[in-house]
């Protein structure tokens, strides 16, 4: 069945694309999800968040020739579970690698979890084989970093989402010299700008550079019968020299959960974007987790974003 009336994201017939039952036997995986992506020496790479059958956390990588049919490595990567930094601020989770590529060098930022909240921690690598850990970027309270793939005015910059008590979440922009340090923070896009996404906003993937702007596909979260909420996507332009200033905000998502493996899962009614690759002819290929439980692919057009943002369509 086709749902494009009501999502501008055309979802891949064949997904789910990865699920964990394509891990082997012996890991006993049992979601897949949520899963970086970006395009690696001519292939597509995808940095998968796994969870077995205990909740225990593994990232794990798969490889496509075509962006569709992802073949998963022999073993998941090692995480510097041996740093005692790392465990006690990872002892809960580790989860959402997003990917950046800045010149040659790769980093994937994602939140860990532990009794002490949340954060974000930062591996880089060249090569997908070997990953060094820079550590800790955030304190608690904090997640959804997603490094921009360039610097903006000499400084690395990201998206982040600290979680407030007063307005739930929206997504901030933070600078850094060195990728460590963080600050300059600004709040770039409130919940309350997006109408169907009153209980929280969040990044993606990491900012697409168009011409006109930085788009940003994000998340946006709605409560329904009051403890159940609801994953939509969404798109907005953010200025290209000071992307703390959204230019524009689609008034509709550009993918809202409505296959099985969207509202069946173990949390329902998620669509969750994570990573995205734009081809050479202007098409994207979304990759998104469907309902915290399966990984998913779509495609949209950079012009189709970029006319929903100025609600043109
Ligand atoms: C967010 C994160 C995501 C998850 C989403 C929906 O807060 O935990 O990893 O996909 O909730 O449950």
């Amino acid at each position: 069945m086709n749902y494009s009336n009501a999502s501008f994201v055309r979802r891949y017939k064949g997904n789910p694309i990865l699920t964990g039952k394509d891990f082997p036997d012996e890991y006993h995986i049992l979601h897949c999800f949520n899963s970086g992506v970006i395009r690696f020496r001519g292939k597509y790479l995808m940095l998968n968040r796994l969870e077995d059958s205990a909740l225990k956390p593994y990232f794990w990588i798969a490889d496509s020739e075509d962006g569709y049919d992802f073949t998963p490595r022999e073993k998941p990567i090692q995480m510097p579970e041996e740093d005692p930094r790392f465990q006690k601020y990872a002892s809960i989770n580790y989860y959402d690698p997003r990917i950046t590529q800045i010149g040659e060098t790769y980093y994937i930022m994602h939140a860990c979890h532990s009794e002490y909240d949340c954060r974000l921690s930062l591996l880089k690598t060249t090569d997908f084989e070997d990953f060094e850990w820079l550590g800790f970027v955030s304190d608690p309270g904090n997640r959804n970093g997603i490094l921009f793939p360039e610097k903006i005015n000499g400084l690395y910059a990201r998206f982040d989402r600290p979680m407030t008590s007063w307005d739930g979440g929206n997504i901030w922009i933070s600078f850094s010299p060195d990728l460590i340090h963080w600050g300059q923070s600004e709040c770039a896009l409130k919940n309350t700008a997006v109408r169907w996404a009153w209980a929280k906003v969040g990044g993606g993937c990491a900012p697409i550079k168009t011409p006109e702007g930085w788009l940003n596909l994000f998340h946006g979260v709605r409560t329904q019968c009051k403890s159940h909420y609801v994953y939509q996507s969404g798109v907005c332009l953010h200025d290209l020299n000071d992307p703390t200033r959204v230019i524009a905000v689609s008034e509709k998502p550009i993918l809202t959960p409505m296959a099985d493996y969207e509202l069946h899962g173990q949390t329902p009614s998620v669509c969750f974007i994570t990573g995205a690759v734009v081809e050479d002819d202007g098409e994207v290929k979304v990759y998104y987790g469907g309902a915290d439980t399966v990984m998913c692919a779509g495609t949209i057009q950079v012009q189709t974003l970029l006319d929903l943002c100025h609600n043109r369509l």
